[in-house]
C-alpha cells in the first residue's frame, strides 16, 4: 500500500481529545485539532512578543537578540513588560505552546490507535525545561533565576550559573546526565550502523534478516538484546538523560548551595580521614 493511500485509510475523523468534529481535518500535510488551534496561537503570540522585545532592544541578528527574566528583586511577582514582564509572558506562551504539541500527539496517537509512547517522551523535554523556568525558580523565590531567551545570552547563563557551584562536573546527577547522554549516542550508533549493514546491502545482494542482527552481536559480545529491545533500551537511556538532567538543575540552589566538590566530602572522610590534601578542598 503506497504511503498516501494508507493515508487516505486513516484519515478520518475520531479519537479528538476536546472540540468533538470542530477542528477534526488536514490542513496540507499536518493535522489540525484543537491543540495545532492553539499550538499556533501561543507560538505565533510567544514569536511575536520575542519580535517586540528584539525591537525594544534594538537588536534583530538572531544571534544576538537577548529577552531577560525579571531582576531578582521582583521575586515571584509580575514585573513590568519592559523589566522582565515580557519574559514572563514569552515562558507562558512557550509552556502553552509545548504542551499544546505533546496534547497534539496525543491525538494523533489516538486516532492511529498506536501507544502514547511519543508524547510521554516529549514530555521529559517539556519537565526539563519547566525545571529550568519554573520549578528551579520558584523553589529559589524569584523568576530571575530562569535562563534568558537568546542564543548566545543563555549560553552565558550555563557557565555563569555552573561555576555559581564550583566545578558543575561534581554533581552526580549531572554526571549521571551526561552518562546517559553519552550512552544515548552508542546505543544509536550501533543500532543505525547494525540495521543499516544488514537491511540496506549492496546493489546485487540481498537483505539479511533480524536473524543476522542478533547473531552478530552473540558472536561479538554473546548477547543480543533483540529488535525490540533494543528500542526499549534507545527510549529508556533518552529519557534518563533528560530526567537526570532536570535532577541536576532543581537540585543546584534549592538542595545545595555550596560548590559540587565539597558535596564529595563525606566521601573523602569516608576513605581516608587523613587524607593530607583535605584541608585544600574548595
Ligand atoms: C536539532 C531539533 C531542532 C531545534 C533547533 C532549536 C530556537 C531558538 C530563539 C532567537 C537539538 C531551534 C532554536 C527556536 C531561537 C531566539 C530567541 C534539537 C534539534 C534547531 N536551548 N544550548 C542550542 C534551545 C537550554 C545549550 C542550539 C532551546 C538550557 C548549550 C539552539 C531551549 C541549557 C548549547 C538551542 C534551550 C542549554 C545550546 C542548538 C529551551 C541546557 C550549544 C539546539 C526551550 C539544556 C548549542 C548557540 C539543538 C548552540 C545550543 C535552543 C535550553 C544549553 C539555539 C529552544 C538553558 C551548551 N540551544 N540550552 O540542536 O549552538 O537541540 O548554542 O529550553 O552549544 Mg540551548
Ligand atoms: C531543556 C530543551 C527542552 C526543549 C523543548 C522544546 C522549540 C521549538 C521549533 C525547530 C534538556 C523546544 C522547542 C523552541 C523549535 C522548530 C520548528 C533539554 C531542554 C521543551 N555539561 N550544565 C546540562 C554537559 C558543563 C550546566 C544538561 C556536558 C560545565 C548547567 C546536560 C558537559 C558547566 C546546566 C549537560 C557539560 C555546566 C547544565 C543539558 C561537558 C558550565 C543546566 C541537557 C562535556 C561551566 C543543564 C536541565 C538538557 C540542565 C545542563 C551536559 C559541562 C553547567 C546533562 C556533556 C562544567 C548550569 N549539562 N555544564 O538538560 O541540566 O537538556 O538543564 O563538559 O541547567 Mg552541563
Ligand atoms: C522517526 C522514526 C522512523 C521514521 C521517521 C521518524 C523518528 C521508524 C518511519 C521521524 C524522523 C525524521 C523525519 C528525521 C528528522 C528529524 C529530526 C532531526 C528532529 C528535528 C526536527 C525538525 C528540526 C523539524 C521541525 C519541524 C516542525 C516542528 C514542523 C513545523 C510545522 C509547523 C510550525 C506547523 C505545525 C502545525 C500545526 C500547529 C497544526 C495547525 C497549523 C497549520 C495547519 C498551519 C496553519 C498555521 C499557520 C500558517 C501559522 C503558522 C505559525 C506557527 C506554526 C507558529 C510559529 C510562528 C511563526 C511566526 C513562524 O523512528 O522510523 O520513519 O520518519
Amino acid at each position: 500500500m503506497s504511503l498516501l493511500s494508507f493515508e487516505r485509510k486513516y484519515r478520518v475523523r475520531g479519537g479528538t481529545l476536546v472540540g468533538g468534529d470542530l477542528f477534526d481535518y488536514w490542513m496540507g500535510p499536518f493535522y489540525v485539532g484543537f491543540f495545532g488551534v492553539t499550538t499556533v496561537i501561543f507560538a505565533s503570540l510567544g514569536t511575536a512578543l520575542i519580535f517586540y522585545g528584539a525591537a525594544l532592544q534594538g537588536e534583530f541578528n538572531p544571534w544576538l537578540i537577548d529577552i531577560q527574566p525579571p531582576p531578582i528583586e521582583y521575586g515571584l511577582g509580575f514585573a513590568p513588560i519592559k523589566e522582565g514582564g515580557l519574559w514572563q509572558w514569552i515562558t507562558i506562551c512557550a509552556i502553552g505552546a509545548f504542551c499544546s504539541w505533546a496534547l497534539r500527539e496525543v491525538e494523533i496517537c489516538r486516532k492511529l490507535g498506536i501507544g502514547f509512547h511519543i508524547p510521554f517522551a516529549f514530555s521529559f523535554a517539556i519537565f526539563a525545561y519547566v525545571s529550568l523556568v519554573v520549578i528551579r525558580p520558584v523553589m529559589m523565590g524569584a523568576w530571575g533565576h530562569g535562563f534568558p531567551y537568546g542564543i548566545f545570552t543563555h549560553l552565558d547563563w550555563v557557565s555563569n550559573t555552573g561555576y555559581a557551584y564550583g566545578n558543575f562536573h561534581y554533581n552526580p546527577a549531572h554526571m549521571i546526565a551526561i552518562t546517559f547522554f553519552f550512552t544515548t549516542t552508542l546505543a544509536l550508533a550501533l543500532h543505525g550502523s547494525l540495521i543499516l549493514s544488514a537491511a540496506n546491502p549492496r546493489k546485487g545482494h540481498t537483505m539479511k534478516t533480524p536473524d543476522h542482527e542478533d547473531t552478530f552481536f552473540r558472536d561479538f559480545i554473546g548477547y543480543s538484546i533483540g529488535p525490540l529491545g533494543i528500542h526499549r533500551l534507545g527510549l529508556f537511556l533518552a529519557l534518563n538523560a533528560g530526567f537526570w538532567s532536570a535532577v541536576c538543575i532543581v537540585i543546584s540552589g534549592p538542595f545545595w548551595e555550596l560548590t559540587w566538590q565539597e558535596w564529595w566530602m563525606p566521601w573523602a572522610d569516608i576513605f581516608d580521614p587523613n587524607y593530607e590534601h583535605r584541608d585544600q578542598w574548595p
